[in-house]
């Protein structure tokens, strides 16, 4: 009779059941406690471990009831019953003994990616030449690797194409020939250099000297610059001979406008008496400059020159008229100006 191992069984026996309920609707299974009362057994003789009892049953101490009955009407739920009634049965055959043939055996299954990673490169000798240009050996592309199904069928192993080894030390192929390395420049090119005109010396323009204050003579053709010695009062041949000195001489008049430059250097210097260059002490009444050019002038203070043989040297006099000149001793101590060719 049928013995009930699992829920898993039960399961398929009640399947079984319901596909005849229409003929069966109780139906003995092969359990009973009639040999020791409450404790259930198979008819093996193994213990009921998997039941599916109608609850409340099987009645406690009831000594009538005891054999396994199952019902359509229970939903084919358990119950004890009286083992003499009649009812259907459901019987438990081994079937024929299941001939299990072995799995067959695959070949070792290789997981991409790691039987399928073909052999690394051999590390060849360094390249002492431009890397940019060797070449080294490149690894053989190894087939895509497919999943392998469930069970039954292995794929084949995927074949590699050989994998070309290279013995560790073996010569590479030659290092091409690189071209030599250009060194680049540190420096960069700097754009070229402008072209300039020429410089050219500007020419000395007539009226204009070098520095402000300075007289260019029409005549001569020189520049001139004037100096105001008031470090020390002198006659007028110690005025000469230190304007000699300072690389000029003492300060000829030449024109009203060389005048008005020298007479505004010595307002500026703020002396009063100064001698000039002018003296007639060779021929009386006859005044020359030191380069013995006559003295040409309207600047004569009125009454000046006097005709006194003792009055021979030219002073211009800011104290009694506007730097008039006067004719005065030559030993007499003023300050000096002086004129030196730039
Ligand atoms: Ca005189």
């Amino acid at each position: 009779m049928t013995r009930i191992n699992s829920k898993e069984e039960w399961q398929f026996v009640k399947d079984l059941l319901e596909e005849n309920k229409n003929d069966h609707h109780r139906v003995w299974l092969g359990g009973s406690d009639a040999d020791l009362e409450g404790t259930w057994v198979w008819t093996d003789g193994t213990p009921v471990t998997f039941s599916d009892w109608l609850t409340g049953r099987p009645y406690s101490s009831d000594s009538t009831r005891n054999c396994i009955l199952t019902y359509f009407g229970y939903s084919w739920r358990w119950y004890d019953s009286i083992c003499s009634d009649h009812r259907w049965a459901v019987c438990k055959i081994p079937a024929m003994p299941l001939i299990t043939s072995p799995a067959p055996t695959c070949p070792p299954v290789t997981t991409s990616p790691t039987t399928t990673t073909c052999p690394s490169c051999p590390t060849c000798p360094p390249v002492t030449t431009s890397p940019s240009t060797t070449t080294r050996p490149s690894c053989p592309t190894c087939p895509p690797v497919n999943t392998i199904p469930s069970t039954t069928t292995c794929p084949p192993a995927p074949t590699c194409p050989p994998v070309i080894t290279f013995p560790s030390t073996t010569t590479c192929p030659p290092a091409p020939t690189c071209p030599p390395v250009i060194t680049c420049p540190t420096t960069k090119t700097c754009p070229p250099a402008p072209t300039c005109p020429p410089v050219t010396t500007c020419p000395t323009i007539p009226g204009q000297c070098s520095k402000n204050g300075n007289f260019y003579d029409i005549n001569t053709g020189y520049c001139y610059k004037y100096k105001v010695l008031k470090d020390s009062l002198r006659n007028w041949y110690g005025a000469r001979t230190q304007c000699i000195t300072e690389g000029g001489d003492l300060a000829s008049i030449k024109s009203r406008k060389e005048w008005d430059v020298v007479k505004g250097l010595l307002q500026a210097n703020g002396v009063v008496l100064v001698w000039l260059g002018g003296r007639d002490e060779d021929v009386e009444g006859t005044w020359v400059w030191t380069d013995g050019s006559p003295v040409i002038s309207d600047y004569w203070n009125p009454g000046r020159p006097s005709r006194l043989t003792n009055l021979n040297c030219l002073l211009a006099n800011s104290g009694m008229s506007a730097y008039g000149w006067f004719d005065v001793p030559c030993s007499y101590l003023y300050y000096t100006v002086c004129k030196i060719r730039e």
